[in-house]
C-alpha cells in the first residue's frame, strides 16, 4: 500500500536499502533492545563508538551517524517518548522525532528514508495513535523525499499503516483535515 511518497513494508528495517534508516533509540544513544539492538548488531561495533561521540539526545529529537555495515548510508537515532497515558506531551515528542529525521534527511539531501514504528514497543505508545502521528508528520514535512518507508515488524502494525494510507488515498483532503 502506498500513498504519495509513503509506503508500508513488512520486515526487518536493518535490511532496507535506503539512504537512511531510523533507530528507536533512548536518550543515552548507547544501545538497547528491540530495533535498537538489531541495528547495533547489524551495523557493527563502530556504531557504538560513533554514538558515544554524540553525548546523548533529548526525547523528541534525533541525531545522525553513518550506517557502517548496513546498506543504508545513514542512521538517524530518534528518541521517542515513553507512553505514560498521553498527558505528558507524548504526541508532540513523537511528532518531533519524525520531524527531526525528515529535517536531517533534507539537510543531507537524501532521497529515501525508512522508519520503524517509534515508541510502540518497549515504550508502549498505542500503535494506532503512533501511526497516525507518523503518517501525518511525514505528509506535512516529507515532501523533499522520493520514498518514505514505514517498516513494520509485525502484521498488526503493518495493517494499521496500510489502512491509514488507504484512507489517505480515498480522501486525501478530508483525511488531512481529520488527522
Ligand atoms: N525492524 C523493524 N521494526 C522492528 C525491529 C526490526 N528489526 N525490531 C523491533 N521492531 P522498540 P521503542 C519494532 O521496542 O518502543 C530500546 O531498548 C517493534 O516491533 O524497538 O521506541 C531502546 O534503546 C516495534 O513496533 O522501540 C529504547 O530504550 C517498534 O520496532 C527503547 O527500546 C519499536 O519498538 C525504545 O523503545
Amino acid at each position: 500500500m502506498s500513498f504519495m511518497n509513503m509506503t508500508v513494508v513488512r520486515g526487518d528495517i536493518t535490511t532496507r536499502a535506503v539512504d537512511a534508516i531510523v533507530n528507536a533509540a533512548n536518550a543515552s544513544l548507547l544501545g538497547g533492545g528491540g530495533v535498537d539492538g538489531a541495528i547495533h548488531r547489524a551495523a557493527g561495533p563502530e556504531l557504538l563508538r560513533a554514538c558515544r561521540l554524540l553525548h546523548g539526545c533529548p526525547t523528541g529529537s534525533a541525531k545522525a551517524t553513518p550506517g557502517f555495515r548496513l546498506a543504508a548510508r545513514w542512521i538517524f537515532h530518534a528518541v521517542g517518548p515513553v507512553w505514560s497515558g498521553g498527558t505528558r506531551g507524548e504526541a508532540e515528542k513523537l511528532a518531533g522525532c519524525y520531524r527531526a529525521c525528515l529535517e536531517l534527511a533534507h539537510q543531507h539531501g537524501l532521497r529515501s528514508i525508512a522508519f520503524p514504528a517509534l515508541s510502540t514497543g518497549i515504550y508502549k505508545y498505542p500503535r494506532r495513535q503512533a501511526a497516525e502521528i507518523a503518517v501525518r508528520t511525514c505528509r506535512t514535512f516529507g515532501h523533499s523525499l522520493e520514498r518514505i518507508e514505514f517498516v513494520c515488524f509485525d502484521e498488526e502494525t503493518a495493517a494499521i499503516y496500510r489502512s491509514l494510507l488507504a484512507r489517505s488515498l480515498l480522501a486525501p483532503e478530508r483525511e488531512q483535515a481529520a488527522l
